[in-house]
């Protein structure tokens, strides 16, 4: 959109003053931020308004990504490059005495996702967008993001997030397009032989619409996030007037707490049946709407796959498939043979992960009684599944056991996906082969052409122009901005990779990033690091499989020998931690109290004269990654190889000129073929030696340490008061390592030190550093979202661009 510096200021003075009903000069940064917001929400609503009515007109498919989480982050500097007025805005606001970038960290990140799955979706809307592709998402409008995390004494202690709290400004809510949902009741059966639902809990899904700008196209795709609501007629006023003021608002507290609060667990199932009405809260909320808006065109039911594609994030939305069946055959007098049919063309499920304790599986009690209808519906697609079984092998009953969709009283929601869509990928091709030969080898065997692999990606609009546009002023310096349209174009860098002037360039973007990141650690943290340190970062999620443990101990390491020998030459190092536990995850938990004890013990201890120093950087969110990644030398990828199904921390500190040291796990495999072994620091055990080591059981961990004095020395240290008075307090630590050393750390260990070795010597070689930064850069270009999504996009949705 173009707009002309002065109406924007005569807007944005006016927008202010109505908005805060004060003088500019008085308005506080919320003001400002909140005015600015708005008047950019107003600019795009014609576009978003136009996008929609072009779908409309086209008769355009529809891809609708079903997720229980979506992690946006902050909007405002997204929407405004987007519709390609920051450099107006900023200069305006210049003008009239405000600080964009100040007004900009105003905004409260959306964080509606625990990491990688939820950051992957938002992530998936923006290239959607930026494609032209008609495609929105379908999720919660959960009151309570994930935690805010607090480091109190080195513990984790979790706040509420309330980001709701000072209002959002991009969301409009859509009353009059809300549905209810059903929970509960008894299936009774009518004259003509079919099913309904009586006695119900209904409750009222609410949908609220956020726009999803593209890049300087015009588009704007469309976020819906359901909140629920009490039926106003269910309101119990009869109770209220009787005087049962507290049981009258009961039901209302009941029905809101099922978007109340993200579950804050990342790659693991609790189970809770409040987790599962979230789940067909928002199934059945999004696919009754898609339905509805459907129908509207005039159109047969039987043809809705050539104009809508559901996906399904992982299993949490895989009871799209069941509602689908029950509304074509309950509402829409389909057989379950046109029903099924239409269902399996429109439905696509992508598989995040293998760990056992993630896949998801519900009981068949609490499920039946929660949703009986939608559990018939199951069993009834489970019966026919079983009985193709049964066929195929020969009347095999074991085998029909282990794929059947219901078992010993489990309904197996993974298995529920494959049956009930017509696309299943893996999101690394590594984690792709190991669905196709092991974890789901019996599927692949009865439907091979379902399995894909789709590469994760990442969008290089918010992780490279917005996140580091001192890196992306280089770049477009060098090879015009083309990149940023297709990121592919990165690959012309290559070219400048002996110019020394192009290296100075780099390295000074990464030595101003550096600096900022040191202001904010001393401003956070209160601890002053080395600029001229190498930057070591280790930001995700905490998890015993993500091998923190691994990177932690590595530093006790580096520090004995430090103490043995203070003079030795060594290159200083600032090893940085960010991530969050999950609240129940005891020794996630602990390990985050282990890196702020070494933390302490190291930063305060004068021998080593500052030649290490450790962080945690608390409240790891999408925008503290972007004021992280661009400011990192060392990526830490590390997770014991299988485990991590692809990563997409991985490409962000890749593409903002990161060197990694990693496993060949997940999409670090994908990394290294682009980059070559000469540019990534690979270590650790590879795919077959894990499974060997699993299947043999023979690992012996004692026989590692006795044969590694440097081991022994820091496991010891876990328990003998080196670090605290408390020798318990990482007694669990380090019993799982002894013990059961799940994840290999310790057999990873001499290999890890060795990377971090070269790793040292090729930093000392600046002129080799730089250039394994550039090769980084640029090949980054591949794991742009865009080049994912196109793949999903011919490749599963069928779905077409439609430009204006
Ligand atoms: C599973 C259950 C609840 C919440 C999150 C998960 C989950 C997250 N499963 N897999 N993931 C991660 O997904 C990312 C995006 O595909 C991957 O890059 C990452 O390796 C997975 O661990």
């Amino acid at each position: 959109m173009g707009i002309l510096k002065d109406t924007f200021k005569i807007d944005y003075v006016k927008k202010l003053t109505n908005k805060s009903g004060e003088d500019i000069e008085k308005t506080s940064n919320w003001d400002q931020y909140n005015a600015l917001a708005s008047l950019v929400r107003e600019y795009l609503t014609s576009d978003w308004v136009n996008t929609n009515d072009r779908y409309n007109e086209k008769k355009s498919k529809q891809v609708y990504y079903f997720s229980i989480e979506f992690l946006t982050g902050r909007f405002l500097l997204n929407n405004l490059v987007g519709i390609g007025i920051k450099n107006i805005v900023e200069k305006g606001l210049k003008e009239l005495g405000f600080d964009l970038e100040e007004i900009i960290s105003v905004e409260k990140d959306q964080g509606l996702g625990n990491g990688g799955l939820g950051r992957l979706a938002a992530g998936f809307l923006d290239s959607m967008a930026a494609l032209s592709i008609p495609g929105h998402g379908c999720g919660i409008r959960y009151n309570y993001g994930l935690f805010e995390q607090k480091i109190i004494d080195g513990y984790q202690v979790e706040f509420p997030d309330a980001w709701l709290k000072d209002r959002n400004v991009w969301e409009i809510k859509k009353l009059d397009k809300a549905v209810e949902v059903h929970f509960y009741g008894d299936v009774r059966i009518d004259s003509n032989g079919k099913y309904y639902l009586e006695n119900t809990s209904p409750v009222l899904a609410v949908p609220y619409d956020t726009p999803i700008v593209g890049y300087k196209n015009d588009v704007v795709n469309t976020l819906r996030l359901w909140s629920a609501q009490v039926i106003n007629k269910e309101f119990d006023f009869s109770k209220f007037s009787r005087g049962e003021y507290m049981n009258a608002f009961k039901k209302k507290y009941d029905v809101e707490s099922i978007s109340q609060v993200l579950y804050p667990n990342d790659s693991y199932d609790e189970g809770k049946i409040l987790r599962l009405k979230q789940e067909y809260f928002f199934v059945s909320a999004g696919v009754q709407g898609i339905i509805r808006s459907f129908k509207k065109m005039g159109i047969p039911i039987n043809k809705i796959y050539d104009y809508v594609s559901i996906h399904i994030n992982d299993t949490h939305p895989a009871m799209a498939i069941a509602e689908l069946m029950r509304i074509f055959i309950d509402i829409e007098d389909l057989s379950w043979e046109e029903a099924w049919d239409i269902t399996l063309k429109v439905c696509s499920y992508t598989n995040h992960t293998i760990l056992s304790e993630a896949l998801e599986c519900w009981h068949v009690g609490i499920f039946k009684e929660l949703l009986p209808r939608i559990f018939m519906i199951i069993e009834e697609i489970n019966r026919r599944f079983c009985k193709d079984l049964f066929d195929i092998y020969n009347k095999d009953q074991n085998k029909v056991n282990d794929m059947a969709i219901i078992s010993d009283g489990i309904i197996r929601m993974a298995y529920l996906a494959i049956v009930g869509s017509h696309s299943v990928n893996g999101v690394a091709k590594l984690h792709t082969e190991i669905l196709k030969n092991k974890e789901l080898h019996d599927f692949y065997t009865i439907f091979p052409a379902k399995f894909n692999n789709k590469t994760n990606g990442i969008t290089h609009r918010r992780w490279l122009l917005n996140a580091n546009p001192d890196l992306s002023n280089v770049i477009t310096k060098y090879i015009g901005d083309y990149w940023v349209k297709d990121a592919l174009n990165l690959r012309e860098l290559i070219k400048y990779i002996d110019d020394e002037k192009f290296q100075d360039e780099i390295e000074i973007v990464k030595q101003k990033n550096k600096d900022a990141l040191a202001d904010y650690i001393l401003e956070h943290n209160g601890i002053k690091v080395n600029t001229k340190s190498i930057f070591d970062v280790h930001a995700k999620r905490l998890h015993e499989y993500k091998r923190q443990t691994l990177n932690i101990l590595h530093v006790m390491f580096l520090y004995n020998k430090l103490l043995k020998n203070p003079d030795l030459d060594f290159v200083p190092r600032t090893f940085i931690f960010a991530a969050k536990a999950a609240p129940s995850y005891y020794i996630a938990k602990q390990t985050i109290k282990l890196i702020n004890t070494v933390g302490d013990k190291i930063n305060n201890d004068k021998r080593i004269k500052d030649k290490i120093k450790v962080v945690f950087l608390e409240n790891y969110s999408v925008s503290l990654a972007e004021i992280l990644i661009p400011a990192t030398d060392v990526s830490e990828q590390i997770s014991t190889t299988t485990k991590e199904a692809s990563g997409t921390g991985n490409m962000k500190f890749m593409m903002n000129g990161a060197v990694t040291i990693a496993t060949l796990d997940g999409a670090n495999v994908e990394i290294h073929e682009e980059v070559g072994t000469d540019n990534i620091v690979l270590f650790g055990l590879t795919e077959e030696e894990v499974y060997e080591l699993y299947e043999k059981h023979e690992y012996n961990t004692q026989a590692i340490i006795d044969e590694d004095p440097r081991l022994k020395e820091v496991l010891d240290q876990l328990k003998n008061g080196f670090l605290s008075e408390d020798k318990e307090l990482f007694q669990i630590i380090y019993d799982s390592l002894v013990y059961n050393d799940e994840y290999f750390v310790l057999k990873d260990f001499d290999s890890y030190v060795k990377a971090h070795e070269r790793i040292e010597n090729y930093y000392l070689d600046r002129e080799r550093w730089l250039k394994m930064c550039i090769i980084n850069i640029a090949h980054s270009g591949v794991f742009s979202s865009d080049k994912t999504i196109l793949e999903y996009a011919s490749g599963i949705w069928e779905a077409q661009r439609v430009p204006k």
